[in-house]
């Protein structure tokens, strides 16, 4: 262990699983203390206990970040338990397939809630102490969903495209206030819950090989690789980093 993050209480939303998990054991070995909050609150626990028992301080608890006074409470409940919030990552997300021609209302609706609504409750819930305190860090988890137009993925897309955007926003906000707002974003992700819905989803095979096809590497993300690049935008390395979207997809944007 290194401790690139330590001494840093970090909240990780959707950390009851996937990804989130990834990030959160990252950041735990690396020192930090780890808020896990996951709409999916036994997962959050499950999480933060393993944390705990390889040595970590963490908390895990249950919470719909599309919801202000759920979300608000659990980011009071992670300060309380292990101080002052010094990192957030807006992690939680959600995915459906879908074109634009038959989109289903609700689940447009709930992808926008927990995308961009959750980023930016998440955040207001974190960002009066950090302003107080003049020193923060914002990850925001985009997607290469935001950067180019998806196949089949309209409202993905969209929400992507406005984290991508209010990362941008929230770095001209706070960037005079000590924090720094970066996001990352990742391709497809195979062994996380949402990549295995996506690629297991019912697309004919023709259309998943055309998915596969466009990553240069010929293969998808682990989510360790993502959680890496997490760790860093999170630590003072990347200390001059703000409004800045570090692209991991193993080269499908560059083409
Ligand atoms: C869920 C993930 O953010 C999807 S974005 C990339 C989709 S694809 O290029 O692998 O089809």
């Amino acid at each position: 262990m290194t401790g690139r993050v330590s001494g840093k209480t970090i909240i990780v939303t959707g950390g009851g699983g996937g990804l989130g998990r990834a990030i959160s054991s990252l950041l735990a070995e690396e020192g930090a203390a780890v808020g896990v909050i996951d709409v999916n609150g036994a997962g959050a626990e499950d999480v933060a206990r393993s944390l705990t028992e390889d040595g970590a301080r963490s908390i895990g608890l249950g919470a719909d970040v599309s919801d202000w006074r759920a979300i608000s409470s659990a980011a009071r409940q992670v300060g309380e338990a292990l101080g002052d919030i010094d990192g957030l990552v807006n992690n939680a997300g959600v995915a459906a397939l879908g074109s634009v021609h038959e989109a289903d209302a609700e689940s447009w609706r709930r992808i926008m809630n927990v995308n961009v609504s959750g980023v930016v409750l998440a955040s207001k819930a974190v960002l009066p102490g950090m302003m107080e305190r003049r020193r923060g860090v914002i990850l925001n988890i985009a997607s290469i969903a935001g950067l180019v137009g998806i196949r089949n993925m309209a409202a993905y897309c969209a929400s992507k495209g406005a984290v991508l955007s209010l990362t941008r926003q929230m770095a001209a906000d706070y960037a005079s206030f000590g924090i720094r707002i970066n996001s990352i974003s990742p391709g497809t992700i195979a062994s996380t819950e949402m990549g295995l819905r996506l690629l297991g989803g019912d697309e004919s095979p023709e259309a998943r090989s055309r998915r596969l096809a466009r990553y240069p590497m010929g293969r998808y993300a682990t989510a360790e690789e993502i959680a890496q690049a997490a760790l860093f935008m999170l630590s003072d390395e990347a200390k001059f980093a703000t409004g800045s979207n570090l692209i991991l997809d193993g080269g499908l944007t560059a083409v």
